[in-house]
């Protein structure tokens, strides 16, 4: 089995499969060109990708440096006022404050990454000072807070009235209690959580001209969730994970399953086993599935990956996830992600 893997992947070497959307949203498959078109390439979850594609795209395609892009790809939705659950606008916690995770990493393993930060719009640009400026990897809630002020941050209201509307109504119906996901089920009734009324983290993967991965993750997190509640976008391995020899990965939808299976450092090191991207998605699903069979139909969680040859693929555990795609040949592709339900 990994010797065949081996012998496909190493078939397409050199080649990008490129997936026709929006005109083919619905049947990717159907058509599939091949181009020589491997780098550079970003890859990123969600509709709202498209747009965060391009800003890293100004980047990539002046031969700019992939930890660059990835930043500036993420700030957009981080500065998007409409989307409630990344950066600013973001739904607050069951307690009213907006707490953000984010985590960046770049081609040579440095990482850096902030967890249940509140007041900071650009959770990616602390999470890279941390990385760039400090010893450690993660700095927490009020620290990461403080750090960023020392470093010429400004202190916001992250709270809209659209979000803090949002949350009263969920306050008239909520159980202020601890059952996980209550708030999703209450908010939105027969939706499911890290479905599109919950969802909208975004997973960032770019592969520089230079052959080098650098991927980036921010989220406001599970809407409602119980204050210091951090999910998997901020943990390296969970939330997201490049190794510069295979590829990088990242993951939305419930983070606690993410958490529970480490992965996006389980779909790279299926990648280094010959895996191609989407094969090692799915696997990674499927052990969420196999870890917890029940609650799987309930939830979703999605994970991207590219590999070195700018091959992506991404695989969901429900219907509706999708993710964008940009390179030289085209800057909007959107595509359908599959699902095992
Ligand atoms: C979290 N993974 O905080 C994030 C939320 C998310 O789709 O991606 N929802 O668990």
């Amino acid at each position: 089995m990994i010797n065949r893997r081996k012998f496909i992947h190493q078939g397409i070497i050199g080649t990008v499969a490129l997936g026709i959307a929006n005109e083919t949203y619905g049947s990717q498959r159907s058509k599939i060109l091949t181009a020589k078109l491997a780098r550079p390439i970003v890859v990123s979850t969600w509709d709202f990708g498209v747009a965060a594609n391009q800003a890293a795209w100004k980047i990539l395609k002046k031969g700019g440096r992939a930890l660059d892009a990835v930043e500036a790809g993420v700030k957009v939705p981080e500065a998007d006022l409409k989307n409630v659950t990344v950066g600013k606008g973001g739904y607050p916690d069951r307690d009213g404050h907006v707490t953000l995770d984010a985590c960046i990493m770049d081609e040579q393993g440095n990482c850096g990454a902030v967890l249940a930060m509140e007041h900071i719009t650009h959770a990616i640009s602390v999470a890279r000072l941390v990385m760039e400026k400090t010893p450690h990897v993660m700095l927490a809630g009020d620290g990461a807070l403080q750090f960023a002020l020392e470093n010429g941050f400004q202190k916001e209201n992250l709270l809209t009235k659209e979000s803090e509307n949002a949350w009263k109504e969920w306050l008239k119906k909520a159980e202020y209690k601890p059952i996980m996901n209550i708030e999703n089920q209450h908010f939105s009734p027969n939706k499911l959580p890290g479905n599109q009324y919950n969802h909208d983290t975004i997973g960032m993967l770019a592969l520089d001209s230079q052959g080098n991965f650098s991927g980036a993750c921010t989220t406001s997190g599970m809407a409602f969730k119980m204050h210091g509640r951090v999910g998997d976008s901020p943990i390296i391995g969970a939330g997201l994970y490049v190794d510069n020899e295979i590829g990088a990965a990242t993951s939305t939808g419930v983070g606690e399953e993410v958490v529970r299976t480490v992965g996006s450092f389980l779909v790279v090191e299926l990648m280094r086993q010959g895996y191609s991207p989407e094969e090692a998605c799915k696997e990674a699903v499927q052990r969420i599935v196999k870890k917890k069979p029940e609650k799987a139909k309930e939830i979703q969680v999605g994970f991207l990956a590219m590999n070195k040859q700018g091959e992506y693929g991404a695989y969901a555990l429900q219907q509706g996830f999708s993710f964008a795609v940009c390179n030289e040949e085209r800057q909007d592709l959107l595509i359908k992600g599959k699902s095992i339900y």
